[in-house]
Parts: C-alpha cells; sequence; structure tokens
C-alpha cells in the first residue's frame, strides 16, 4: 500500500494506523458481537439441533431477518394454510450457537434463520435428507413456492415480487452491517462511515417511498414475500423500532408514503405474532398456535 500526500498516516483513525502488507487477526475489535466474530466458518462445537413435531423446523432468532421467515409462516397459517405449522428454535448467536455443528450442517455460513424441511423424507417413506434451506430470502421463496401463495403466479408479478426480494437482500447489509453498525454497535463514532452509510440508507428509504407512493404493496396491488422481507428492516426503521434513535437521525418521517405502508403491515395480526417469535422478551420458543395465548 502506498501512502502519498493525499492521504497522510495522521488524518486515519487512529491516527498513524497504516494497513499492513497482509492482514491478520490479532485481537478482538471491540463492540457489540466483536466476541463471536472470527475470521474463519465451520463449526466450533458439537451439538445436535433440536427437533420437534411439524414438519418444519426453524432455528432462528427474533432478529429482522429471522422475523422475515415467522411472519411468513403466520401469514399462512393465517391464509389457512395448515401444513405451514412449525416448530421455532431459539438460536442465540450471542452465544455462539450457530457455530454449532448441527447449525453449521444446516447452514454452512453459521447465520440465523435457517430452516429444516422433514415434509419430503415423509412424502417419500424413505431415510432421504431433509431439504435444508438457508439465507432468508432463499426460506422465503421455499416455502411461497412450496405453498403456492404470497408469490404471484404470472410472470410480471412473479418477477416484480423477486425484484424486490433481491433488493431487500442485496440493500440490507448496507443498512445493517453498513449504517446500524456504525452508528450504533461499533465502539466508537466514526463521522465518515456513519455519513457513508447514513447517505445510502436515506437514498434506500427514498427508493421505497418513490415506489409505494404509486404501489400500495412493493409487487403492486398484491401482499408478496417481498413485503415480509422489507418490512422488518425498512417499515420498523420508519417505525422507529430499530437502532435506538436512529429513525430520528434518519428523519423517517419525512417518508409518508413508506410510513403508510409501515403501518399497513404493522396492523397485520400474522405480523404481531411473527415479530414475537424466538425473542426472549416475546416468544422464545413457537410450537403451536397456542404458545401465543
Ligand atoms: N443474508 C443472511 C443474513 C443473516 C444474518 O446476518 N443473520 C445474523 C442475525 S440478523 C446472524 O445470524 N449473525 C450471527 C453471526 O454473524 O455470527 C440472511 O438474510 O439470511
Amino acid at each position: 500500500m502506498t501512502n502519498d500526500n493525499k492521504f497522510p498516516p495522521e488524518k486515519n483513525q487512529p491516527a498513524g494506523y497504516v494497513p499492513p502488507n497482509v492482514w491478520t487477526w490479532e485481537r478482538e475489535s471491540g463492540g457489540v458481537f466483536a466476541g463471536i466474530n472470527r475470521p474463519t466458518a465451520g463449526a466450533r462445537s458439537d451439538s445436535e439441533l433440536p427437533v420437534g413435531n411439524h414438519p418444519h423446523q426453524l432455528y432462528s432468532l427474533g432478529t429482522p431477518n429471522g422475523m422475515k421467515v415467522s411472519i411468513l409462516f403466520e401469514e399462512l397459517l393465517e391464509a389457512g394454510y395448515a401444513e405451514a405449522e412449525y416448530d421455532a428454535w431459539f438460536i442465540d448467536i450471542g452465544q455462539g450457537d450457530q457455530f454449532g455443528s448441527g447449525f453449521v450442517a444446516v447452514n454452512p455460513n453459521s447465520k440465523i434463520p435457517a430452516l429444516v424441511d422433514w415434509q419430503p423424507r415423509l412424502d417419500s417413506g424413505a431415510q432421504i435428507e431433509p431439504v435444508r434451506v438457508f439465507e432468508s430470502g432463499s426460506i422465503l421463496l421455499y416455502l411461497a413456492e412450496k405453498f403456492a401463495a404470497f408469490l404471484p403466479q404470472d410472470v410480471p408479478g412473479r418477477s416484480e415480487t423477486i425484484n424486490w426480494l433481491m433488493w431487500q437482500m442485496g440493500a440490507g447489509p448496507l443498512l445493517g452491517g453498513g449504517f446500524g453498525h456504525f452508528y450504533v454497535y461499533a465502539p466508537l463514532k466514526i463521522e465518515y462511515a456513519i455519513d457513508r452509510f447514513a447517505m445510502e440508507a436515506k437514498r434506500q428509504l427514498d427508493v421505497l417511498d418513490r415506489h409505494l407512493a404509486a404501489n400500495q404493496f412493493m409487487a403492486g396491488d398484491f401482499y408478496t414475500i417481498a413485503d415480509m422481507a422489507i418490512w422488518p428492516w425498512y417499515g420498523r426503521l420508519a417505525l422507529h423500532q430499530i437502532y435506538d434513535d436512529a429513525g430520528t437521525f434518519l428523519s423517517v418521517d419525512d417518508y409518508q408514503h413508506l410510513q403508510d405502508w409501515a403501518r399497513l403491515i404493522e396492523a397485520r395480526p400474522a405480523v404481531k405474532r411473527g415479530v414475537l417469535v424466538n425473542r426472549k422478551d416475546g416468544l422464545k420458543e413457537r410450537h403451536a398456535a397456542a404458545d401465543f395465548a
């Protein structure tokens, strides 16, 4: 790496820091989640995952990425798809549950949410492997296709739904890993980083607001898995429900169409249940509809 006068090291943070030629992991970076971060993948301990009575076994936590899937399950059940019953198990990412061998076998990327579907084995009657599904967008698509629900069957409607689903999967890390990390979790406030990601977060909010000015839902006239992917992040940000006072910092109340959509989704009974799943302050585990009582 060259350091000419345009980038004097004394302007770096910390002052004088110059990236070495080869990065090595010498110490934790500090801040929330630093204790679980390592530069390597794979299992760190031997532990099996629990399996309940339903075909769908969800291993998750009530974060925005986790909520996407529990909201879809609750929407499917609300719409009368009784075969969408599921067991939702609490994965404590702060304690490193995602690095247990059982979890890693389901998701080699060690992130919630992860799903195991035993239905194909039950249907075949043979000892075939259950289907593993990881990445929240993949899980939403898998379930929407399995039940032919919340995903339009016509080509334009299906494409528009997947457009916005993929938009969320690509945009979300800039909001979460970018803005959220530097605004809330980083052990020091870095103006450059916060400015960069606040700018991007606001640009994304404007993308949504402009789209929702002309569309009731993300894919047009119908509520789909695209809304379920986007709402836990951007809807809840608009409603001041994530990242402390980030809603104020980003002036979320200015995005009127986003506000209307966020409230519309929040009012759905299945969404109200879905956000409680796998939360210590909600329903830590979910095995039956009666658990919500
Ligand atoms: N792209 C993934 C992201 C999932 C993700 O980042 N999950 C976080 C919680 S919201 C996690 O499990 N973090 C644990 C870790 O990084 O070790 C998805 O959408 O499923």
